[in-house]
């Protein structure tokens, strides 16, 4: 007894109720079982987030946390994180359990918040609860919809741009109302009670572990209904990413069959269209705005035309670039049905369902002349190349050729762009040629007479002429070219070379564009300028 008349009494200590726990016990339980509550409910928001991905096609929160990434970091950054994870669902893995640690953690100031007294009255929560997990699921639809303005509008169902932003939104809503939920209910459930005078002990101790035994299974069930989720959406992945143009022997057809078409996507997994849902939209600085669905679309006067598309990651003697011939509208044609652009405006815009986007020079774009194809090579434009609908930008590299194509707008100031917010190039390609023909692993003779094959493309500017040399680039000899299959596509080039002695030997090419440009020899790497220089082949002849 003589020490507690030494300790002087704190304040707070009278405030406890007979029955209480003391300040440091509350403290300590609240803590445990706010965090227990925070993952339960974190799981269960989680859940609902792969449910909502899965079957409405709404982007989850740690997609567009990908999206807004990749739009505010620089390309060296971009070309640093490409090497460090193999597999883009690895950061976003990493994403996702950020955020359930987050709202984990969130529980804390849930707890923090509501205040309750230990041992707690009964298993209903108050209104003071009730309203804080209202405020905090609305804090943080708030948040997450201001910082992901620009995130919200992509569906991976096609729901066009408007729609998509508002159903995005409402799954945010959803996710986080069940975050506060589960959070409300979830801790108030796990509590330990207040006895109740007229109760079994016995009874009331079982209630509470089957309420703690109930909120436990609800965040293990979730749990693994996120997992089953998460495996349903991995096994989807876009595998087929930075897929090259195949190259059997060393020799292509002038068109790139589908298949074999090379594929470049920004998406973990590409979205997957209903064209019942998907609509092509006309806004901004035009004079007849308009909306078209798939069938209207294919309904207008269509036209084919071969055009190679290459990415911007293309470089020496590579193969991301591919030629097929396209069938849609052109954007012109499609124009002069909505009475053309305004006068005022200067740029176009391009938005995709998978919250892709790029902004253009509206008279080079025009000029280009260029298609929006739902066709390739005579079937129906696959999924990975953008099905429903993307267009063709002659002159521009591919990262300018937008896939799964949902909105056109006509704006006065530059909007938006994945790359060019990165700092990639996003001028008119530079002309460029490869070799493909001979190769290093083919045995040559001195006295043989060896064929020399290759490309070269310049976008819509055409090539005039391709030169060859066998000796480093000393001297040049023109080589032969085949007939392009479009003014908008690769050129086939041929020579023959009769090396009389054995040695080693560097060929090399070049090019001249339809303006009458040699392609430049300043050697540069594709990052982040799109790649340059004459592409090289070392040859030892025997
Ligand atoms: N909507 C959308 N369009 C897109 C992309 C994308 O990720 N999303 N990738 C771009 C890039 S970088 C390239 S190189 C081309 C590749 O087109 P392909 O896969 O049909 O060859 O598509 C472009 N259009
Ligand atoms: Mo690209």
């Amino acid at each position: 007894m003589s020490d507690i008349k030494s300790t002087p009494r704190r304040q707070e200590t009278p405030a406890t109720p007979p029955g209480g726990f003391s300040n440091t016990r509350t403290l300590l339980l609240s803590a445990v079982w706010a965090l227990i509550a925070g993952l339960a409910a974190s799981l269960c928001a989680t859940l609902v987030m792969g449910l909502l991905r899965l079957l409405a096609g709404i982007p989850t929160p740690v997609e567009m946390f990908g999206d807004f990434t990749l739009k505010h970091i620089n390309v060296d950054t971009f070309i640093r994180l490409l090497a460090t994870y193999s597999k883009k669902t690895y950061p976003l893995g990493l994403a996702l359990l950020g955020m359930i640690a987050l709202g984990t953690v969130l529980g804390l100031l849930y707890a923090l918040a509501v205040r309750i007294k230990l041992p707690a009255n009964g298993y209903r929560p108050g209104r003071r609860e009730w309203l804080v997990g209202l405020a905090i699921a609305l804090a943080m639809t708030l948040v997450a919809t201001i910082l992901f303005w620009r995130e919200l509008p992509q569906n991976f169902l096609g729901w066009p741009y408007t729609t998509a932003r508002i159903l995005t939104i409402l799954g945010l809503l959803l996710d986080f109302v069940v975050y506060g939920l589960v959070l409300c209910l979830g801790f108030r459930a796990l509590l330990p009670k207040r006895p109740v005078a007229t109760a079994d002990v016995a009874v009331a101790q079982r209630r509470q572990l089957l309420a703690r035994g109930g909120v436990v299974a609800l965040g293990v069930g979730a749990g693994l209904g996120t997992w089953g989720a998460i495996q349903k959406y991995v096994s989807d992945y876009t595998a087929y990413d930075g897929m090259k143009t195949a190259f059997p022997k060393h020799i292509i057809p002038q068109i790139t069959p589908n298949n074999d078409h090379y594929v470049v996507t920004q998406n973990p997994v590409d979205p997957d269209p209903n064209v019942a849902l998907w609509r092509l939209e006309l806004t901004g600085l035009l004079n007849k705005p308009g909306s078209y669905s798939y069938d209207e679309l294919q309904k207008l006067p269509s036209t084919s035309r071969a055009i190679t598309l290459e990415c911007i990651a293309n470089g020496e003697n590579d193969h991301l670039i591919g030629n097929a011939i396209w069938h849609g509208v052109s954007l012109r044609t499609l124009l002069d049905q909505h009475g053309g652009a305004q006068s005022n405006a200067r740029y176009i815009g391009f938005y995709c369902i998978d919250g892709f986007n790029t902004t253009l020079p509206l008279k080079e774009v025009l000029d280009a002349d260029p298609l929006l194809a739902w066709n390739m090579n005579g079937a129906v434009l696959p999924r990975r190349h953008g099905y429903p609908l993307r267009i063709l930008i002659p002159g521009r590299y591919g990262e300018e050729n937008p896939k799964w194509l949902t909105r056109i707008d006509f704006s006065q100031e530059f909007t938006d762009g994945l790359y060019s917010a990165q700092g990639w190039y996003n001028g008119v390609l530079h002309t460029m040629s490869r070799i493909d023909l001979p190769y290093r692993d083919i045995p040559i003779r001195a006295g043989d007479s060896v064929p020399m094959t290759g490309i070269a493309f310049a976008g819509n500017r055409g090539i005039q002429r391709v030169e060859v040399s066998t000796d480093a680039g000393t001297t040049w000899k023109d080589a032969t070219l085949e007939p392009p299959t479009s003014k908008d596509s690769w050129v086939f080039w041929k020579s023959t070379w009769q090396p009389t002695r054995a040695g080693d030997y560097t060929l090399t090419v070049r090019a001249t564009d339809g303006t009458g440009a040699v392609q430049t020899s300043r050697r540069q790497g594709t990052v982040p300028n799109g790649a340059t220089g004459f592409s090289r082949v070392k040859i030892t002849v025997m």
